[in-house]
């Protein structure tokens, strides 16, 4: 399917041409029928001769409700300009083209209607000339009358070649469907409908509305029930989770997590202006919200939002000013945009917008960010970049950090010698990153990540310590429960800190306070257990280790605590 829109100046004939393609009223309301007067958008169909289905989005062209027209053309991707061979090119028409033109709609079909009262061509060609200084430049034009048919089915045809030549959007994209309508059905509940410009929508999808989570029941297209739709595609959402009077056009229905709201961005104009006046009207699909106007420098601006919207870099966003109704386009460049504090930065800010830099650059300035976050700006992942866990680092950052990671780890052991390494936190700070989940992306060997903190993987104990350790273990390789006493912990200088140093770097194992012993201790001790009787009493047990009790009565707890040991009742032990 595709799906297009009308635009042209009051009475000029589109609704009457849609009837005479379609065979379809899109005049929905009994006061439009009554008065001949399109007011709100209308909705037609039909398959062209081509076999191509088209629906059509008939918007109104008095003046007094272009709000109306401009949530008809906010999601189409090509217009059907209607002029009346009568009348000519008139104010809505320069209007309609004006707004089709800032929003780059570069697809569309000129139909010359009435030629049964005047003549076409004089029309076609002025329409033409000045067609070709908008976006709609070159687009073909066919005269018709819908009153006698004349005509029609040449814009048929011409139509078809037209949609032929859309590009064709991506079905995998994430879903923002602009509310057109919200009404309720008996039996079915809230509807919605809105023109699905990308993306695919299935029934029992999740969508979020304004942070709300709701499910997509069922849903129709062209008045029939479809298990799904792909963009582009005019479609009726039958939700539930909302109530009808909780939604109104304007709204969007989103894919979760791909979108963010906004109430600030950073837009370049798609022409240069003189002066914007303060305040203007945003309109992006269906919505429109006021917003004020910070010119930055050049082209670029600055818009704060009255309420947010789900905007992504790279849309196409309309200004509108009520007063003067003149429209400007603007691109979408940023929808996080940096504080401006410093003299002159809204002028690099400008410069900036204007280089368009992309992905990479934006990256670049974030330096870290969620990377749900960054896609969900509209960006790509820009090649080079890394992730860690969650983050989302510029290209050549994770690099840059992780060589300063060894200074800082330098720094902390020389402080606390006895310590490992630095707890990640403090790497975090040193290294003023937004979470310390990160350092683990950027710790290279010989250092590594154990329990939480940076350490190297080589061990290292400050040198005096490390020669009374070796010394204790040299005599623990002789005699492997002779546990150091406390007089002889303390002639070789560890005390209770370095002793824990040492056990935290895997060189001694702690078996009790002030009781330490080599590594391997627990399965010597089971391995000379294991030629006792079953069970067996603690004097064997310290018989069999060759120790003292000072030593094997801690040993001993220390195995049932392990689960090596059992101890019975009656004060015996057997290996488990
Ligand atoms: N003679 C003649 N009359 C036409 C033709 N097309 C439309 N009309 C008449 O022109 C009047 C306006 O036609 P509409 O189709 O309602 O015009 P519109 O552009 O939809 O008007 P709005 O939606 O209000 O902007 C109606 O009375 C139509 O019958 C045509 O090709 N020939
Ligand atoms: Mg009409």
């Amino acid at each position: 399917m595709q799906v297009i829109a009308t635009a042209g100046h009051v009475d000029h004939g589109k609704s009457a041409l849609v009837t005479a393609l379609t065979g379809m009223q899109p005049d929905r309301w009994e006061e439009e029928r009554r008065r001949g007067l399109t007011i709100d958008l209308g909705f037609a169909w039909t398959t062209l001769p081509g076999g191509r289905t088209v629906a059509v989005v008939d918007v109104p062209g008095h003046e007094r409700f272009v709000g109306n027209m401009l949530a008809g053309v906010g999601s189409v991707p090509a217009a059907l300009i209607v002029v009346a061979a009568d009348d000519g090119w008139s104010a809505q028409t320069a209007e309609h083209v004006a707004v089709l033109d800032a929003l780059g709609v570069a697809h569309g079909l000129l139909v010359v209607t009435k030629s049964d009262l005047a003549d076409p061509a004089p029309v076609l060609a002025d329409v033409r000339e000045r067609l070709a200084a908008t976006s709609l430049a070159g687009i073909p034009g066919v005269a018709a009358s819908s009153r006698t048919g004349d005509g029609v089915p040449a814009v048929a045809a011409a139509l078809d070649e037209v949609l032929a030549g859309l590009p064709a959007p991506d079905p995998a994209a994430p879903v923002r469907l602009w509310v057109d309508r919200a009404f309720t059905i008996r039996g079915a509940g809230t509807v919605v409908t809105g023109t699905l410009a990308a993306g695919t929508v299935t029934a029992g999808d999740r969508l979020s509305l304004g942070g709300q989570d709701v499910v997509v029941r069922g849903l129709q297209s062209l008045g029939a029930p479809v298990e799904r739709a792909g963009a582009t595609a005019r479609v009726a959402l039958n939700l539930r989770g909302v109530a009808v009077e909780d939604l109104s056009r304007g709204d969007a229905l989103l894919t979760p997590g791909a979108f963010r709201e906004t109430a600030e961005a950073d837009v370049v104009l798609t022409r240069t202006v003189d002066k914007l006046p303060a305040e203007l009207v945003v309109h992006i699909g269906s919505a429109t919200v006021a917003a004020r106007v910070r010119p930055l420098d050049g082209a670029a601006v600055r818009l704060r939002l009255a309420a947010p919207l789900p905007l992504r870099v790279g849309d196409r966003l309309l200004l509108r000013d009520p007063g003067s109704r003149t429209v400007h386009g603007a691109d979408v460049r940023d929808v996080d945009p940096p504080e401006l504090r410093r003299r002159g930065a809204a002028r690099a800010r400008a410069a900036d917008l204007a280089a368009g830099g992309g992905a990479a650059a934006d990256l670049a300035r974030r330096r870290v960010v969620p990377l749900a976050d960054f896609t969900a700006m509209g960006w790509p992942v820009p090649a080079g970049a890394t992730t860690v866990g969650r983050w989302l680092l510029a290209p050549g950052l994770a690099d840059e950090l992780a060589a300063r990671v060894p200074a800082v780890v330098a720094r902390y052991r020389q402080l606390r010698p006895l310590e490992p390494g630095p707890p990640t936190a403090v790497l975090r700070s040193a290294l003023d990153l937004p979470d310390a989940d990160l350092v683990a992306g950027l710790v290279r060997p010989p250092l590594a990540l154990r329990d939480g903190r940076v350490v190297s993987a080589d061990g290292g104990l400050p040198e005096p310590v490390q020669r009374a350790v070796t010394e204790v273990l040299a005599r623990l390789a002789a005699d492997p429960f002779a546990a150091p006493d406390a007089e002889q912990l303390a002639a070789a200088g560890l005390g209770p800190r370095e002793l824990a140093a040492a056990v935290r770097d895997g060189q001694l194992v702690r078996v009790a306070e002030g009781v330490v012993l080599a590594p391997g201790v627990e399965e010597r001790a089971r391995r000379a257990l294991a030629g006792l009787p079953q069970p067996f009493t603690l004097s064997q047990a310290r018989q069999a280790w060759g120790t003292s009790r000072r030593v094997a009565v801690p040993l001993a707890e220390w195995l049932d605590a392990r689960g090596v040991t059992v101890r019975l009742g009656d004060a015996t032990r057997r290996l488990r």
